[in-house]
């Protein structure tokens, strides 16, 4: 059963992206401030609908290709090794509303970020427990959320290849800054995966299979994909690109949020993150004139640095932008890319303000 997928469009925001924007939300961008992020002010992401359970009866399976099937509560995994880490998730569909045209989904404008402290036990603990016997190629994460997508039913699951699930850093979280989940957040277990995307952080988990073949379900085989046409076999989407966001300065218009403040000198902040290697440097715009600007430490590997810039703002419109590199070498363009889905656009941010 598949339906096509609406036609992107540059036309007016659909009631169907509106309802989407209501349900899920972005990071207000001030709380770009604080080094982890209120659990109310991380972005969320909910394809479906928030599953109803209960951590009383709630069990988490792991079968398919293993030498013992296990069936662990949540006693159970929080009796096993404990690990706390600040991780930075980001949706892979953040930046697609700016698309000319309009992947028609999740409308993201640049909010769709946060970092938390996560604490679980470490997945590879739990392979080794159930014994990944030997053929395994892929492991399966099944959440308990069901629904429809572009006219596949499934409930929601992503796959991981069987080297990338047994990194010592994927766990298996049941608590997000120091208390259980939240029920929108995965409640009672979700796995993280630092450096992916947001997609492969599969919540409310209840089900692990180890395959003998590679996963070929919806939010793996077609969801997903960094494609320059319908037809472009294209490329998976996996680990976050790097951006720098700005804390925008001064106050905001209600309607259109263009800033206000005096002149003076101004401190400008933000964070700046990325999936595949550390941070390596950041850089302010100001009306297209980039200097780089003050770096922090990370937080984490896995979590976003602080930077700053101290500018000597004179009366008058600007605008301000700021751009990430990593080690690796990669950036943020200047121009916007586009690819059908609406993933992984890591466009300049830019943020009009009048100094007075
Ligand atoms: N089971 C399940 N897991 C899921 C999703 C979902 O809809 N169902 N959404 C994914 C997507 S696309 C993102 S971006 C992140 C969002 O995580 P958050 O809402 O905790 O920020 O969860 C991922 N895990
Ligand atoms: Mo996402």
């Amino acid at each position: 059963m598949i339906s096509p997928p609406p036609p992107p469009t540059d036309g007016p925001l659909t009631l169907e992206e509106l309802q989407l924007a209501a349900r899920n939300k972005g990071m207000p961008l001030e709380a770009l401030r604080y080094d982890v992020t209120p659990v109310g002010m991380h972005y969320l992401l909910v394809h479906f609908d928030i599953p109803a359970l209960e951590a009383a009866t709630w069990r988490l399976r792991v079968g398919g290709n293993v030498a013992r099937g296990l069936e662990l509560s949540l006693d159970d995994l929080r009796s096993l090794p404990r690990v706390t880490m600040p991780v930075t998730l980001e949706c892979a569909g953040n930046g697609r509303a700016r698309l000319h045209p309009r992947p028609i989904s999740q409308p993201w404008l640049v909010e769709a970020v946060g970092t938390a402290e996560w604490t679980g036990t470490p997945l590879a603990g739990v392979l080794a427990a159930a014994g990944i016997a030997p053929g395994t190629v892929e492991m399966l994460f099944v959440g308990a959320d069901h629904g429809i997508e572009k006219g596949h039913e499934h409930d929601y699951a992503r796959s991981l290849t069987l080297d990338e699930a047994m990194r010592p850093d994927v766990l298996l979280a049941y608590e997000m800054n120091g208390r259980p989940l939240e029920p929108q957040h995965g409640f009672p277990l979700r796995l993280l995966v630092p450096g992916w995307y947001g997609m492969t952080h599969v919540k409310w988990l209840t089900r692990i299979d180890a395959l003998n073949e590679p996963f070929d379900g919806y939010q793996q085989k077609t969801a997903y994909w960094y494609k320059r046409s319908p037809d472009d076999p294209g490329q998976p989407v996996t680990r976050i690109k790097p951006r720098a966001l700005l804390i925008p300065p001064g106050f905001p218009d209600f309607l259109t949020r263009t800033r206000t403040l005096d002149a003076d000198r101004t401190e400008l902040r933000g964070r700046a993150w990325s999936g595949g290697a550390p941070i390596a440097r950041v850089e302010v715009g100001i009306d297209g004139v980039w200097t780089e600007a003050k770096l922090g430490a990370a937080l984490g590997t896995y979590a976003w640095c602080s930077w700053s810039l101290d500018w000597d703002a004179t009366p008058g419109e600007h605008v301000l932008s700021c751009r990430a590199f990593d080690e690796a070498g990669s950036s943020q363009p200047l121009e916007q890319p586009w690819n059908v889905q609406g993933m992984g656009n890591n466009l300049v941010q830019s943020v009009r303000v009048i100094v007075r």
